[in-house]
């Protein structure tokens, strides 16, 4: 059997609805069950009609066969695609010997309305309502007639705001729609086909509003950010099986009402009076003559783009692991886990009733809630019963970070059964495993996952629980790269990108949080102290690393073109802000919530500007940009030599003299060998001076471990990884933590809670250690020359306590395993599995290896599936084609 194509894909995604992107991409995965199954060619066939297709007519496009063994970003180059076309595609691939595969089965996207003109509603709303402070929730219907059978029904919904979508009945779509964007530039649109739910005759739509980012509480920025009250924009557009088209849109014919949803805030919380239900407001021939008229808002000057990102859904829902009755009749349950978003309850009770559930992430010494951390945020819901038998009930428009919920004012004994707690965000599905001997190392990994599962939610947020949440660039770019291990964060960090650029100033400088919320253009930052400023280095270099991070993943070219110029004018900004290269103190983050060593500012912001500038050089090179490549390679030398005469001794000692200045002069590359040489002692020097244990903050960590690795002492990063004492990742661990804390100090047995200004227990960035944790302990590395693991390096490093390891990775292609064992008489075996249509090179740690159990002899082919390159430093390489190979090398090494 040749190989297959399988799991088709446009645009990263299952059959899209609604693009706006006139070149969408084609991906696809290759089938094969022998070593060494590649691509040599294929044939792609698009058609807008499926009976064409079938009879394999490409009317479209029809790529004929073509020689190449790409199959990821496979660029439409058909017929000009038209708005809401449907198309259909599907592909044929033939091996390396030439023989076809059978052709793929078929796959769809649809496209968006393309243009402005195309929406034909209005934006509406409801009037404010004049006493409430809080705003209820709107609720929008629209009762229509079709006039005949509906052959195709597309709804293309957004708003400023958030919204719930229903058709007849049905509640239609995610959570938290349209996502977050800076509402003054654009506002993602999302498209539904709702063929199968309307009927001929009689039909309802409708929508529940939320006031989300666009108008509810943002941060710590207050409310009103982008405007005062929610605004739904609806283009309904129905196509007759006889041919003719009629649209349903949002305008003045609508009818509006308050409902159950006294208000439903991100920050505040939510109150919800069943009583007040609206039962049947979103169907057919409900009376809606008590209704109001809506509000219909003038224009919106922003652009409708896309959803790009991927939707927020609850991937999980949690049992409660304990329930405890406290003194003053409430009930305290213990989730068993740091999670976020929200709790669903079960009551009976009499009408009026009101019960209260309240969130928190930790308890306080007497067993009481622990809501200091909390800011101004209100993580709590209040329900009022309707009395009419059991309710079932959890918020809309909020979400909360909690691993404890306190059950306020329930009628009866409530039980384990009573809650549920629903993991809510953005939903990025899982795309690496790993464990290993080590318990609480398998327990770091969960917390890292859990950090970014409860911080994914439309945009890379710091922290879930109090008045912030925002998307803090300088945490999402030391995150990245673990995060792309974790999850395909491909779309979410292409939307993330648009957050960016809609947010760099004209200067070219990034900003420290995207979307801006304002902030910047409300000049809501502290001029003195560059508080809130927009290039504090290590946040605005996100421009930078995260389009990189996406093409050494997914091998992703169109990120770079796409914000080529947005970079090169980061570095320009970077580079007319120094003064003989030396950037000035201003960056005033520094290497964030360090502990015990400051890292001097204009070092850490030199070292940035020669990282931005490096990667820069390297990304002009992908794009064939020679010229700039050259140009910014140099102008990177010109920063390193300008950092070594400013900063770094002849004896190797670097200003500051910290863990982080050590860490990021070697990964950026800013040293002489000789000065390299010197730097890792000065580093492991002030490594053991403080008991083994780090100091790095935000910025530093990230590079601690992998500078060490790279440096030879293997042997300092794993006694760093698995050090209990505090400040240490096991620390946390080891008095309970099921994330990753925003602080070494969030909790510590001499001072119990750190300061409640700022103190989450669910912040990733310390967690940026999952990336040493896969490219180095499990050994699953990219290589930038051929990206997004079309060939892999595995490497693995056994070291300290890690005895073995298991770590996998769902690339483009399939999935990647490494998985070793050392043993106690120091052999040690490998297991790698590589995807078809790639390859990689596996360096085995020691020599005398052997393959499936069979010695190798001498370098070179085997002619199954593996090549021997020969020992080197006491390892011993191969290169490897698709299939499942097991490695050995002998005891005693
Ligand atoms: C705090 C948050 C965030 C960080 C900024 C600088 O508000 O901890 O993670 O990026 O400060």
């Amino acid at each position: 059997m040749p190989i297959q194509p399988i799991q088709l894909r446009t645009e990263y995604r299952d059959n899209p609805l609604g693009l706006d992107e006139l070149e969408p991409r084609l991906f696809w995965r290759l089938a094969g069950k022998d070593r060494s199954e590649r691509q040599s060619a294929y044939r792609i066939l698009v058609s807008t009609s499926l009976e064409a297709l079938a009879q394999n007519i490409g009317d479209c496009w029809d790529s004929g066969k073509t020689l190449s063994g790409e199959s990821a970003h496979i660029v439409y180059a058909g017929a000009k695609l038209q708005a809401e076309g449907r198309y259909y595609w599907k592909v044929q691939a033939w091996d390396g010997e030439d023989r076809a595969s059978d052709w793929s089965e078929t796959a769809f996207w649809t496209m968006g309305l393309l243009s402005r003109e195309a929406y034909k509603g209005s934006w509406i709303g409801r009037k404010k309502e004049p006493d409430a402070d809080m705003q209820p929730s709107p609720f929008l219907r629209k009762a229509f007639s079709a006039k005949g059978k509906v052959a195709r029904a597309t709804a293309y919904a957004t708003a400023l705001g958030l919204y719930e979508f229903h058709v007849n009945g049905k509640k239609v779509g995610d959570l938290f729609a349209p996502g977050f964007t800076d509402y003054d530039k654009r506002v993602q649109v999302q498209a539904y086909d709702v063929t199968d739910l309307l009927t001929e005759g009689d039909n309802a739509v409708g929508a529940v509003l939320g006031d989300g980012w666009y108008c509810g509480t943002v941060g710590f920025l207050g409310n009103h950010v982008y405007g005062e009250r929610p605004f739904f924009l609806l283009q309904l557009n129905l196509e007759y099986a006889d041919g003719s088209k009629e649209s349903v849109v949002t305008d003045a014919s609508w009818r509006t009402a308050r409902g159950p949803l006294q208000y439903s805030d991100m920050i505040l919380g939510e109150t919800y009076d069943a009583r007040e239900e609206l039962t049947g407001w979103d169907r057919p021939g409900y009376d809606d003559s008590e209704w109001e008229t809506p509000d219909v808002r003038s224009g919106y000057n922003g652009l409708l783009v896309s959803m790009v990102e991927p939707p927020v859904r609850i991937t999980q829902t949690m049992k409660p692991i304990s329930v405890r009755r406290t003194e003053q009749g409430t009930y305290i349950y213990d989730m068993g886990q740091n999670m976020v978003g929200w709790t669903e309850v079960k009551v009976r009770g009499e009408r009026g009733t009101k019960i209260t559930l309240s969130h928190a992430e930790m308890l306080n010494p007497d067993g009481t809630l622990y809501l200091d951390n909390l800011r101004v945020a209100v993580q709590q819901e209040h329900y009022i019963l309707k009395g009419e038998g059991e309710e079932r009930y959890e918020p809309h428009f909020t979400f909360h970070g909690f691993r404890y919920v306190e059950l306020v004012g329930y009628p009866g004994e409530p039980d384990l059964h009573t809650i549920a707690g629903k993991v809510v965000h953005s939903d990025t599905p899982r795309t690496g495993t790993l464990e290993t001997n080590d318990a609480m190392v398998n327990k770091l990994y969960s917390n890292i996952t859990w950090g970014q599962r409860g911080n994914f939610l439309s945009v890379p947020t710091d922290c879930p629980q109090r008045d912030e949440r925002l998307g803090w660039t300088g945490d999402a770019q030391i995150f990245a790269r673990t995060a792309s291990y974790n999850m395909d964060v491909s779309q979410f960090f292409t939307k993330f990108m648009w957050d960016m650029i809609d947010s760099q100033q004209p200067s070219g400088a990034f900003t420290d949080v995207a979307p801006d919320a304002g902030w910047i253009r409300h000049k809501m930052w502290n001029t003195r102290l560059n508080w809130f400023a927009p290039d504090n280095a290590g946040w605005g270099d996100a421009g930078v690393v995260i389009p990189w991070t996406l093409y050494l993943m997914y091998g992703d070219t169109r990120i770079l073109e796409t914000h080529y110029g947005a970079m090169e004018r980061w570095v320009e900004y970077l580079r007319q802000t120094t003064a003989d290269l030396i950037r000035p103190d201003y960056a005033n983050y520094g290497d964030w919530l360090s502990i015990g060593a400051d890292t001097p500012n204009e070092v850490l912001a030199t070292a940035y500007f020669a990282y931005s500038t490096k990667l820069f050089s390297q990304i002009a090179g992908v794009l064939g940009k020679l010229e700039d490549e050259a140009k910014y390679e140099s102008l990177f030398q010109s920063i390193a030599e300008a950092f070594r005469k400013a900063f770094v001794g002849s004896d190797g000692r670097i200003k500051g003299e910290t863990q982080t200045v050590y860490v990021l002069a070697l990964q950026f590359g800013l040293l002489t060998e000789e000065l390299r040489q010197l730097a890792i002692g000065h580093l492991t020097d002030d490594i053991a001076r403080k008991g083994d244990r780090l100091s790095t903050g935000f910025l530093g960590v990230g590079y601690l471990l992998p500078a060490l690795t790279d440096n030879g002492r293997l042997d300092v990063a794993y006694g760093l990884l698995t050090q209990e004492e505090f400040p240490s990742w096991m620390y946390s661990i080891k008095h309970g933590a099921t994330t990753i804390w925003e602080r070494w100090d969030g909790w510590t047995e001499h001072n119990g809670f750190q300061t409640p200004t700022m103190n989450s227990f669910n912040h990733y960035s310390l967690g940026s250690v999952g990336e040493w944790m896969f490219r180095y302990m499990g050994g699953i590395e990219a290589d930038p020359a051929r990206p997004g693991f079309r060939h892999a390096v595995v490497r693995p490093r056994p070291g300290g306590r890690v005895t073995s390891a298991s770590a996998s990775y769902e690339s483009l292609y399939g999935t990647i395993v490494s998985e070793w064992e050392k043993r106690p008489d120091g052999s040690f075996r490998l297991r790698v599995v590589v995807p078809a249509n790639a390859t990689a090179a596996v360096d085995v740690p020691g020599v005398r290896a052997t393959v499936d159990g069979v010695a190798v002899s001498g370098i070179g082919d085997s002619g199954d599936g593996w090549a021997y390159e020969g020992e080197l430093y006491g390892e011993s390489r191969f290169v490897v084609g698709s299939g499942e190979y097991v490695f050995e090398t002998a005891p005693g090494i």
